[in-house]
């Protein structure tokens, strides 16, 4: 799998399917999960209440991921994944890796081929950005799956030069 790194918003990515950093909820919230139903508008939110009242009565667990239709984004679907919040006394990365791993298996499923990534976890669940973007690399390195693109998105220039820095670094 080609894995790029890109500056910039992730709602208005061209790709197959582009994900959610969500909160098991899957109702919306602020961060990437505000602007994707925002822009996306009201399909996704209902798919996800639909998605609630079958599947998910007692909330997407943490580290699991469930698609929707992207409403009027450019994209063909939204995976929606949920991130764990970051703890200090717990090594929580097994579970911020399977974020990205169970996302690529929904894409897989969908026949998705290129997908995009937020950094998931680092803004108001609280990870470490240069950890979370070396989870994340080391998450799409390592997987098994039939997309070929993968895409992280970072959200302004300094994640960007961030994630520039660490993906060198190996
Ligand atoms: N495009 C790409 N990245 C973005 C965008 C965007 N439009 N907006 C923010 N980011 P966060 P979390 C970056 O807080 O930490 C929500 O309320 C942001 O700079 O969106 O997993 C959910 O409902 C950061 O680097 O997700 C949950 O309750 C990254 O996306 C909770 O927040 C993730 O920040 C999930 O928290």
């Amino acid at each position: 799998m080609h894995i790029e790194l890109v500056e910039g918003d992730i709602t208005t990515q061209r790709v197959d399917a582009i994900v959610n950093a969500a909160n098991s909820s899957l109702l919306g919230g602020g961060g990437v999960d505000g602007a994707i139903h925002r822009k996306g508008g009201p399909a996704i939110l209902e798919e996800c209440r639909a998605l609630r009242a079958s599947r998910y009565g007692g909330g997407l667990p943490t580290g699991r991921a469930v698609a929707t239709t992207a409403g009027n984004l450019p994209a063909r679907w939204v995976i929606h994944t949920v991130g764990p919040v970051y703890r200090e006394a717990e090594d929580l990365s097994g579970v911020l890796r399977a974020c990205y791993t169970s996302s690529l298996a929904v894409a897989d499923e969908l026949g998705a081929t290129s997908v995009a990534f937020p950094l998931i976890s680092a803004g108001v669940y609280g990870w470490p950005p240069d950890d979370a973007i070396f989870q994340a690399l080391t998450a799409l390195r390592d997987a098994t799956t039939q997309v070929e693109s993968a895409r992280l998105v970072l959200f302004g220039e300094h994640l960007y030069t961030l994630a520039k820095e660490i993906a060198t670094r190996g």
